[in-house]
């Protein structure tokens, strides 16, 4: 990349000074990029975070063909803490698409088998309905295509965009795509892809064991975790992105959300040039820049001296204490006309790594059998908990994809059938009120007590049979 720099720059100064000027004149017609035509195929290279695809350059527009894998798998999102995420690709974000402006993208997107849900993805670099969204509806074990022309430069967020559309974003169903302009972007010693997302689990930062998505916090944006690229040390001590004392530097940010805005900054660096909001316009000499929910800020910079940059969400709780917080780990010569001393290693740790919780005092399951009224009290803080997210606030299902609990025959006919749903899940092709459905629903660890409050609490509303089981129906289930 090195070797060609100094040419590539001359020609990326014109390329961008004849942009600068098109942006103040403004009679001139914008370029019609529909218009631009495309020279042969290629196969895009897609790269999980932190890299990035090798620049377009000057290469002409071509039709692009983009394969990426919808992959549900479990990880770590710290330390002991697990966690179901839902990825384009196996990472996130999702795996980063490169393009120029002129491309015919043809998508194909495939859903793994082994998935338990249908997806989708909505490319804000896409022009036309839903971003892709409503041709792209993929189920598991099957996989759709559909074509678009990237229009616009600039660097964009993609997303799942099915219902619940919150849950899937939440559980790291994002990423980016880059558009670059005609010329493509200057060239620069390194580029890197990060991107902020906010997540929401049954029990508190920390807290260990496999984390089931909290939807109740999602919806009042109370999130645990805020972190870079899906997991609190994703970019920390020996994760750290890497460069040497007199490069320069751009970085890709995205923010996924799917609720926080970011106040992206790196302690111990000024952004040179900030493309603001991924777009054209330029800033300069910038310290915090703010990235929405579902957008993106391409920033750079020179490194000048040696040590470690901490790139943080500036509100800064969010970095100490649930994740917001990545390194750069710069070797080279001091400078000391520049700054006087080493900076110190280490000295950011994120607190909440080492935050010692206090023993919590093991709540202790009452002896005394609740009244019914009580179990469906309880039953009804469970079930938005845990529930919720796929079978909705009213028992009303999502139609194809989510089986209602309202007025559902399934439940109505089977106490023994509802409660197996619960304790051991459902698999393969089931009837409810003559709708066919062939999902999973995952199963759900809870005690025999909270199964039969939420059993209650489903069966005392929304038209069922007010059916009211006790916590001994359910041993006696799992006994069978
Ligand atoms: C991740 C999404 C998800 C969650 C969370 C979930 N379910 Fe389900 N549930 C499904 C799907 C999908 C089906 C249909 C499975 C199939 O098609 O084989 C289903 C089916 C059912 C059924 C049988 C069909 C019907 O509509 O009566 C019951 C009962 C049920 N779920 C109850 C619950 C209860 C109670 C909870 C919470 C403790 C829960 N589910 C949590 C996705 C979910
Ligand atoms: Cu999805």
């Amino acid at each position: 990349m090195k070797n060609n720099m100094k040419l590539y720059s001359m020609l990326c100064v014109l390329a961008l000074a004849a942009w600068g000027c098109k942006q103040n004149t403004a009679s001139e017609k914008p370029i019609d990029s529909s218009k631009i035509e495309v020279k042969g195929e290629a196969q895009a290279e897609l790269t999980s975070p932190p890299h990035v695809p090798k620049p377009i350059g000057n290469r002409a527009a071509t039709k692009l063909k983009v394969d990426l894998e919808i992959l549900e798998c479990e990880g770590e999102i710290v330390d002991g803490v697990k966690y179901t995420y839902w990825t384009f690709g196996g990472s996130v974000p999702g795996q980063f698409i490169r393009t120029r402006v002129g491309d015919e993208v043809e998508f194909l997107l495939k859903n793994h088998p082994d998935n338990k849900l249908p997806h989708n993805i909505d490319l804000h670099a896409v022009t036309g309905p839903g971003g892709g969204a409503e041709s792209s509806l993929v189920a598991p074990g099957h996989e759709v295509t559909f074509s678009f022309k990237c229009l616009n430069p600039g660097l964009y967020v993609y997303h799942c965009a099915t219902a619940p559309v919150g849950m899937h974003i939440a559980n790291g169903m994002y990423g980016l795509i880059l558009v670059e302009p005609e010329g493509g972007l200057a060239p620069v010693d390194r580029e890197y892809y990060v991107m902020q997302g906010d997540f929401y689990t049954e029990g508190g930062y920390g807290d260990k064991g496999l984390q089931a998505f909290d939807m109740n916090k999602a919806i009042k944006e109370e999130a645990d975790y805020v972190v870079f690229n899906g997991h609190v040390n994703a970019l920390v001590n020996d994760n750290a992105l890497q460069a040497k004392v007199g490069e320069t530097i751009r970085l890709f940010v995205g923010n996924g959300g799917p609720n926080l805005v970011s106040s992206f900054h790196v302690i111990g660096e000024i952004f040179d040039r900030v493309h603001v909001e991924g777009g054209d316009l330029i800033n300069k000499n910038i310290q915090t820049t703010l990235i929405p929910a579902g957008g993106a800020a391409i920033v750079e910079f020179k490194v000048d001296v040696p040590g470690t940059l901490v790139l943080v969400d500036h509100s800064i709780f969010r970095a100490f204490n649930k994740g917001a917080l990545g390194m750069m780990k710069i070797e080279g010569e001091e400078n000391p006309k520049i700054y006087s001393g080493k900076q110190m290693d280490g000295i950011y740790l994120p607190e909440g790594g080492t935050i010692q919780k206090m023993p919590s005092s093991k709540k202790v399951e009452s002896t005394v059998a609740k009244t019914p009224e009580q179990s469906i009290a309880d039953g009804k803080a469970i079930f938005s908990r845990t529930c919720l997210a796929c079978h909705q606030s009213e028992g009303q299902g999502v139609k194809g994809v989510f089986p209602p609990l309202a007025k559902s025959d399934y439940l109505n006919n089977s106490k023994d059938k509802a409660i197996d749903a619960v304790l051991n899940g459902v698999k393969g092709e089931i009837t409810v009120n003559g709708q066919k459905y062939n999902s999973v629903m995952p199963s759900q660890t809870l005690s025999d007590q909270e199964v039969a409050d939420v059993l209650n609490y489903v069966y005392n509303n929304w038209g069922n049979n007010k059916t009211v089981l006790s916590p001994a129906d359910i041993k006696n289930h799992r006994g069978k």
